[in-house]
């Protein structure tokens, strides 16, 4: 993965470098590990290539961990997954041959899996940036609460056009003759939060939901009538150390900042009405879900009848 640091075209006097953290991952040594005082970061103008070889499958994230607070706020953070070995080795223990971890049972294998990134916005860092004033990262107090860097209602609109030329693990997001992203059609203003948060399967389908926090709040998300099968934390399958499985049902999931959960659901039969049965998936704190009096951490489960959609391709489609 390389990492390009183009600096800030309208605010030259800021020179911070990056990094790349792979928050949660194991590291041998830390010259990959992105912690700027103790591995390499990446100063305006430079490119650096991070090698790292994945160990244990599961949802982890990463970041930025130069000025951490201020610039894992201003987006540089997002979901990263390792697949299991299994994928390859024991396909056949599940129909779609795609799994959550080397469960060996088939027990984590679903059928479409979606990222639910949990981060936070403070619109008064914002301004002073844009007033050429210092932030005070100590009062950080955060008013808006996202879903893939949205709010609800624009967490149902779709993805930015996406870019087929990579890896079918990766939704990558078309960009233009300037390197800069296409915006959904028809949404210009989502152009920076190109990544949809609705859900989208067939009745009788395994959906992982693939939840990671990168903000400093607690999240709790609740799948209003149905039920997930907790079945990993921290990339870390839910199994004991004798094998036991530790996996449990919730219609409520909490994490903290740098927590995941991988939580899969199967959706129930079709209700036989005209369209997709729509379920919420939002967080109960009323706050996180209701923002300044809008939108918010909210998104929506649509479960069509069974067959209507093809196989899932890419993640979040
Ligand atoms: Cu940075």
């Amino acid at each position: 993965m390389n990492l390009t640091n183009l600096g800030l075209a309208q605010r030259p006097d800021l020179f911070d470098a990056h990094t790349i953290h792979w928050h949660g991952f194991r590291n041998v040594i830390t010259f990959f590990d992105g912690e700027p005082t103790g591995s390499i970061a990446v100063t305006t103008g430079r490119v650096f290539q991070y090698v790292y070889r994945p160990r244990d499958p599961g949802t982890y994230m990463f970041h930025c961990h130069v000025e951490d607070v201020e610039h894992v706020h201003m987006g540089m953070t997002g979901p990263v997954w390792v697949r299991p070995r299994q994928n390859v080795t024991n396909p056949g223990l599940y129909r779609s041959g795609k799994f959550a971890y080397n469960d060996g049972d088939g027990s984590t294998g679903y059928d479409r899996e979606f990222p639910m990134f949990c981060s936070e916005v403070w619109g008064d860092s914002h301004w002073a940036d844009a007033h050429i004033q210092l932030p005070e990262w100590s009062d950080y107090d955060p008013d808006f609460c996202l879903l893939n860097g949205r709010v609800y209602p624009d967490t149902l609109v779709p993805n930015g056009p996406i870019d087929t030329t990579h890896s079918t693990n990766v939704l990558a997001i078309q960009t233009d003759a300037n390197g800069d992203l296409v915006a959904p059609a028809g949404r210009p203003d989502l152009q920076y939060q190109p990544y949809s948060a609705l859900v989208t399967c067939n009745a009788g389908d395994r959906v992982l939901l693939r939840f990671a926090n990168l903000g400093f709040k607690e999240s709790a998300m609740t799948l209003v009538g149905l039920t997930m099968r907790v079945v990993g934390k921290d990339a870390t399958p839910m199994k004991g150390r004798d094998g036991t499985d530790t996996s449990y049902e919730a219609t409520t999931v909490s994490f903290g900042a740098g927590e995941s959960i991988d939580a899969i659901f199967t959706a129930p039969a079709h209700s036989g009405g005209s369209g997709p049965d729509v379920y919420v998936l939002y967080d109960r704190a009323y706050e996180r879900t209701n923002n300044l009096g809008g939108g918010g951490r909210r998104t929506e489960i649509r479960v069509y009848p069974a067959n209507t959609l093809p196989p899932q391709t890419l993640p979040n489609t």
